[in-house]
């Protein structure tokens, strides 16, 4: 009797030492990013939007004296380098989770892998159809195209009544390739009429045939697909074949650079975002004063789902109690009502981020609410 009771009070210390395992000292975190390359602006904005977000969470004790290490790898906007980057950090640096890749064409290829491996990934940026049914490791804080560009269109089409638009996009990428089925459903739904729409590839630096033949159709709304790279001529040649008409921009026109290098062209673009840089919500007024201390320049919309990746992934973390990837796979798909610099955060049944997008325009050299 005595014996059992003496085994029953060492099995009981036992679990709750077991229990009350502290987190490692050091928790490292992987990132894969486009750091070179046209698509570098992305992924060095969300690579420093992470590297913030881990020095607060350290500097903070959120994870008591455990602290995030940051192991971020160049995926070169690449499929199999993002292949790569991913087996790397999954086997040799035993990361406890991925933030990335930068783009949905690089993710298609390589976040199986990580699904695979049962290691949780936590995309920043990658907004195309059909990116979290990879598996139920995938997750995502950046609005899928379809939570955003209905209600861009919505807010277009009560100012200016259009009836036809016409559309351009990249046939070789996916990113651009899904944005351009989810604007069509969108503009079917909304009643305007598709009257051209014309695509290019890799490498094309000429648009202005495609520009011409949209033109030809007389549209009173464009929409432009394009990744920074081919973003900025598109919309200069636009201007330069005499386009005055609104210009809608997908998701890849979120970027300061399209001000920055398309000058004049950028005028009176309007793009569908998940934020805005002026934003009223004090997480976001904090983010902005910290980064822009930091890195000397404001952030962009890539760089706030980069910073609050962390804060999702440390909270999810500590919810667990745990760094093992499944446990942390667990409690990440019960973050909800997260306070973020993004606005109230909530992961809905898909693993997809549920917030609201803000319609936004540039208007003499910045973005603006569009309204
Ligand atoms: C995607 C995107 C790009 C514009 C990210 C940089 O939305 O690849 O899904």
């Amino acid at each position: 009797m005595k014996r059992t009771l003496l085994i029953m009070a060492i099995t009981i210390a036992a679990i709750s030492v077991i229990q009350a395992a502290p987190l490692p000292a050091t928790i490292k975190v992987g990132s894969a990013e486009s750091l070179t390359g046209d698509n570098a602006s992305y992924g060095v904005s969300i690579r420093h939007g992470i590297e913030l977000g881990i020095d607060e969470t350290n500097a903070s004790s959120f994870l008591g004296s455990s602290k995030l290490q940051l192991v971020v790898y160049d995926d070169k906007a690449d499929k199999q380098e993002g292949i790569s980057v991913f087996d790397k950090l999954i086997n040799d640096d035993k990361v406890v989770t991925i933030i990335g890749p930068t783009l949905s064409g690089t993710a298609f290829a390589c976040v199986p892998v990580a699904q695979k491996a049962g290691v949780p990934v936590i995309g920043t940026s990658l907004t195309a159809v059909g990116i979290t049914a990879m598996g139920n490791y995938v997750f995502r804080d950046s609005l899928p195209q379809a939570a955003v560009i209905p209600g861009t269109l919505a807010a277009v089409a009560a100012k200016y009544k259009p009836k036809k638009a016409a559309l351009l996009f990249q046939a070789d990428q996916e990113y651009s390739k899904s944005e351009a089925d989810v604007y069509k459903a969108a503009l079917a739904k909304a009643g305007i009429e598709l009257v051209a729409s014309e695509s290019y590839s890799k490498g094309d630096a000429d648009f202005r045939t495609q520009l011409s033949k949209l033109a030809a159709k007389k549209p009173d709304i464009y929409v432009f697909c394009s990744l920074i790279g081919e973003a900025i001529p598109v919309l200069q040649q636009a201007r330069e074949i005499g386009i005055t008409q609104p210009i809608l921009g997908g998701n890849g026109f979120n970027n300061p650079n399209v001000i920055k290098n398309g000058k004049e062209a950028a005028e009176g673009l309007i793009v569908g975002a998940s934020w805005f840089v002026d934003s009223k919500n004090p997480k976001s007024k904090a983010f902005v004063a910290a980064y822009t201390k930091k890195y000397g320049s404001a952030p962009d919309q890539f760089a706030v789902q980069g910073y609050t990746a962390v804060q999702i992934l440390a909270t999810a973390i500590k919810g667990a109690g745990s760094v093992d990837r499944a446990a942390i796979r667990d409690s990440l798909e019960k973050i909800k009502n997260l306070d973020t610099a993004l606005g109230t955060f909530s992961f809905d049944e898909n693993r997809d981020p549920v917030h609201p997008s803000v319609p936004i325009t540039v208007k003499g050299g910045k973005y603006t609410l569009f309204e």
